[in-house]
C-alpha cells in the first residue's frame, strides 16, 4: 500500500465563506492524517509557481488574482491513496459537474470560484507541499486511532 501526501488549500473564496472548519472536517472522518495547517496570505509569485502548468491559459490572471485575493489555508495530509482519493471528496474542477456529497457539489457553482485545491498525482503533492510549507511547519506524529484505521 503506497502512503502518499496531498497538499489540500481552501481557497479565498472558502476561508471567507466560513468552510474552514467543514472542509477540515471532511478529511479528518474520512481518515487521513493532518501534517501541516496554517492560513497564509500568498504572494502573486507563489501562485504563479504553484499554478505554472497552466501558465498559457487564458484564465491564468484571473486564477492568480483568484488565487492572492485572501487569506487561504494549507493542508499537508497523508495516507494511502490519500491523492486519489481527496480529488472524489473535492469532487469535479466545475462545481456544476461535481457530484452531490463533494465539497464542490456541495458548496460551490463556478469553476473561477471552487473554494479548494487539491493535488493532482503523488509527485505535484511532494512538489506543492514543499512548495507551500518551511521544514519546520510540518510534523511528524503518530494518530493514536492508526490501529483502528488499517488493519
Ligand atoms: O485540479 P483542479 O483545481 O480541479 O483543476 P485544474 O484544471 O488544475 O485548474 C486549476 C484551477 O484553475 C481550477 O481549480 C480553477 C481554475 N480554472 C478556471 O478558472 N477556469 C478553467 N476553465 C479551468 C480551471
Ligand atoms: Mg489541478
Amino acid at each position: 500500500e503506497q502512503v502518499d501526501e496531498s497538499y489540500i488549500m481552501v481557497k479565498p473564496d472558502g476561508v471567507q465563506r466560513g468552510f474552514v472548519g467543514e472542509i477540515i472536517s471532511r478529511f479528518e472522518r474520512k481518515g487521513f492524517k493532518l501534517k501541516g495547517l496554517k492560513l497564509f496570505q500568498c504572494s502573486k509569485e507563489l501562485a504563479e509557481e504553484h499554478y505554472k502548468e497552466l501558465k498559457a491559459k487564458p484564465f491564468f490572471p484571473k486564477l492568480v488574482d483568484y488565487i492572492t485575493s485572501g487569506p487561504v489555508v494549507c493542508m499537508a495530509w497523508e495516507g494511502v491513496g490519500v491523492v486519489a482519493s481527496a480529488r472524489k471528496l473535492i469532487g469535479s474542477t466545475d462545481p456544476l459537474q461535481a457530484e452531490p456529497g463533494t465539497i464542490r457539489g456541495d458548496l460551490a457553482v463556478q469553476t473561477g470560484r471552487n473554494i479548494i485545491h487539491g493535488s493532482d498525482s503523488p509527485e505535484n503533492g511532494k512538489r506543492e507541499i514543499a512548495l507551500w510549507f518551511n521544514d519546520g511547519e510540518l510534523v511528524e506524529w503518530n494518530p493514536a486511532q492508526a490501529p483502528w484505521l488499517r488493519e
